[in-house]
């Protein structure tokens, strides 16, 4: 008997627009998530001075979409530009890199931006992302239409990476994951929570989980922003190992605790998404697969989760929110 709960989602409004396909005939049982067939969504040109698209972030708005999404441009500058789109599948995306105003007037500039999220918090959406001071750290953001963003102070210290905010506040507070790092390319990285009462001043940081074999064995990074679900915040996130070729990224999954999410319930051994097509292992960096958003349709529990492929292009995979969560139990290596 399969005594496994169901897990329900909590605070998603319905979604019927969602991007979608059916699950194709043919897969194996442990493949919980499945790629949207005309991968990639978003080409490595589609901006007139881009030389590649990836690791970007989309919400729902209006009676469609829009993004902030990462583009390196043709000089290797790493920027943040605005699109938008009808159907969360063919995108517009400005030409110019989103213009900040600094919300207060000493607030320092930016070296680069990169590997946006986007989470809508109260009445705004909120961005983090890694902005470049000194070293990479944790930028703050929002927009209430993207149009028109305001950049807020550095959530952290330099170095880290990989900041994603909790889509409430939590025990009264807002809510960050974060992974500490080097200037360079980390060979470490631990997922941690802060928290903060305005957004701007953040403590009581506490350990979530770090690395440990296999395709996670060097390295781990928050994904999406954690989903609310009655068996706890499912977190998709990125897991990085050395091979004799350099980094593979891959991502899975893991459940954190509904109150205190920096224990976590359940963590699954196998990935959920490795580098397999040629779109993830050709590129430039090879074998990449690094989620930043995820969809999610309230009504039938269906999720659409945009991902980095080969830090080139943007791919899309499929999936049911409650047979991510039994496959995260089911697998569970803690
Ligand atoms: C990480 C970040 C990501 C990138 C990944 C693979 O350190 O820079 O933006 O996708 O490396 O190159």
């Amino acid at each position: 008997m399969n005594t496994l709960k169901k897990a329900k989602l909590i605070n998603f409004a319905p979604l019927p627009n969602i991007p979608w396909e059916d699950r194709p005939d043919g897969l194996r049982r442990g493949d919980i998530l499945w790629r949207y067939s005309k991968n990639p969504v978003i080409p490595r040109n589609a901006t007139t001075e881009s030389n590649s698209i990836f690791n970007s972030a989309v919400v729902p708005f209006r009676d469609g979409f829009a993004g902030v999404f990462r583009c390196d441009d043709t000089a290797r500058h790493m920027d943040i530009h605005a699109g938008f789109s009808p159907d969360g599948i063919s995108w517009s995306i400005a030409d110019h890199p989103i213009d900040f105003t600094p919300v207060t007037g000493d607030l320092p500039s930016s070296d680069y931006k990169y590997d946006p999220r986007v989470v809508f918090i109260d009445d705004r959406y909120y961005i983090q992302w890694c902005n470049g001071y000194n070293g990479p750290t944790i930028g703050l953001g929002y927009t209430h239409d993207f149009r028109t963003f305001y950049q807020m102070e550095n959530a952290l210290m330099p170095y880290n990476r990989n900041g994603v905010l909790f889509p409430r506040k939590i025990n009264g507070a807002y809510a960050l994951l974060s992974r500490p790092s080097d200037s360079g390319h980390t060979p470490f990285g631990d997922i941690f929570y802060s928290e903060s009462p305005d957004l701007v001043y953040w403590g009581r940081h506490r350990h979530v989980m770090g690395p440990t074999d296999g395709w996670q064995a060097t390295k781990i990074g928050a994904g999406p922003a954690p989903i609310e679900t009655s068996e706890g915040w499912l977190l998709f996130y990125h897991g990085v190992l050395t091979s004799c070729n350099g980094f593979v990224y891959s991502f899975g999954a893991a459940l954190l605790d509904s109150d205190d999410p920096w224990r976590v319930v359940a963590r699954a051994n196998p990935y959920l998404v490795s580098p397999q097509e040629t779109y993830e292992c050709v590129g430039d960096v090879p074998n990449v697969v690094f989620p930043c958003a995820c969809l999610v349709d309230g009504a039938t529990g269906r999720l659409a989760i945009y991902y980095g492929c080969a830090d080139t292009v943007t791919g899309l995979v499929f999936g049911y929110v409650d047979e991510v969560v039994e496959f995260v139990k089911k697998y569970n290596s803690l």
